[in-house]
């Protein structure tokens, strides 16, 4: 069996959720397409590269993310950086002949996204963007049946992510409220992933409406480097400064197949966890996700007997996409680590055995067009061209 070596860049959140994923792989997906050595681990400073080392499994850390491009033995990139270190880190990858798994959104702004996904194409290395929603067996499960034309032609759609981790104005200003790293606010971070699920489950879209807007207009600075996600640290009496990018957003968007429909996306949510939701309306039936129950599928045939015509739930287990290789019984529970460890499979699978795995960075510079063209659209006031 083929054997991978890793270096991972970024040691928070996400470095903890793709470093169970390289250990988890194999025990879902068995035979692995591959086996991965973790060797290397970066973070700003070495005391908490190393720390994170030991946490996660790593050979060793270093403070110098350049080592791990520079190093002739490592085979994988993993890129869990703020945005503004993708680009430049994802090229030097590239330019080393390294296949590379990138958090996303891909980057701050269009041109970076179309430099990084010349540069892979151009060293043809195996290239994926992390929007690991789309890999939650349910989603899979909606895209077979729309696939398979169990609703019928697409009619409408809709589509939302609400979160309210930073809903309290004394939430820390980390690098996910300064446009300068993050490039846009709850766009980027959370209405992507909405964005990248729904392509994937009925295409692109041409033509968007768009509004902005920022309610939080400044927060406590945060100290030290680790994102905090929302817990407020320090209390009131913290210097504030300005929060530079929007918190909430709303796209009206034309599918290419000729629906129509909406994204939503707000940080301001109160009660509204990880609410990651799509209702898509078709010809012959609908389909309703929402991953704070993600095991469930609401599907609803018009073909069905009018007695019993309306939402049903399906339980996703070993009978659906990715089922038989996680639990053995539906509803025992599939979790963020689980979409995680689906994503990596991809990923890893591609490395080994060649082909495209999706998403990746065509993807990410096709959803950085789209927000592109919402932010032209806020600007303007009408609908832009993507
Ligand atoms: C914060 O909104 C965040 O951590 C996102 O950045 C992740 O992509 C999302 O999956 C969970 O929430």
């Amino acid at each position: 069996m083929k054997t991978f070596k890793v270096g991972l860049i970024g040691a928070g959140f996400m470095a903890k959720a793709h470093s169970v994923a390289y250990a988890g792989m194999p025990m879902f997906f068995w035979p692995a397409p591959a086996l991965i050595k973790k060797k290397l681990i970066a973070d700003l400073t070495v005391e908490r590269a190393d720390e994170a080392a030991l946490q996660f499994g790593f050979e060793r850390g270093t403070a110098d993310w350049r080592d791990i491009i520079n190093d002739p033995d490592i085979d994988i990139v993993d890129i869990c950086t703020p945005n503004d270190s993708h680009a430049e880190i994802a090229i030097a990858a590239a330019g080393a002949g390294k296949h590379i798994i990138c958090e996303k959104p891909i980057s701050r702004t269009l041109e970076e996204a179309k430099a990084m996904y010349e540069a892979v194409s151009k060293a043809n290395v195996v290239n994926m963007l992390a929007f690991n929603y789309r890999m939650t067996p349910a989603v899979q499960l909606a895209k077979k049946y729309i696939d398979e034309g169990a609703i019928g032609d697409i009619l409408d759609f809709r589509g939302t992510y609400l979160q309210d981790w930073s809903a309290d104005p004394n939430s820390p200003l980390s690098w996910r409220f300064q446009k300068a790293v993050c490039g846009s606010g709850a766009f980027g971070d959370i209405g992507t992933h909405v964005v990248d699920m729904l392509r994937f489950l009925i295409g692109d879209f041409t033509e968007v409406n768009a509004r902005f807007a920022t309610y939080i207009k400044e927060r406590p600075m945060q100290t030290g480097t680790v994102d905090n996600l929302g817990s407020v640290k320090g209390g009131t009496d913290v210097p504030k400064a300005p929060v530079d990018v929007d918190d909430q957003c709303l796209l009206v968007l034309k599918g290419a197949n000729g629906s129509f429909g909406t994204i939503e996306a707000t940080r301001n949510a109160w009660g509204r966890n990880n609410f990651i939701t799509f209702e898509i309306h078709g010809t012959k039936g609908s389909l309703y996700f929402n991953y704070e129950r993600r095991d469930e599928l609401q599907v609803c045939f018009a073909d069905d007997p009018g007695d019993r015509r309306g939402f049903r739930t399906v339980y996703t287990g070993p009978a659906h996409p990715y089922g038989e290789n996680l639990w053995p019984i539906p509803a025992l529970g599939i979790g963020y680590t689980e979409t995680k460890i689906v994503e990596m499979y991809k990923f890893i699978d591609a490395v080994a055995n060649g082909g495209r795995v999706s998403p990746d960075f065509e993807d990410g510079y096709r959803i950085e067009q789209l927000g592109d063209a919402a932010f032209r659209s806020a600007k303007s006031g009408s609908w832009e061209t993507i």
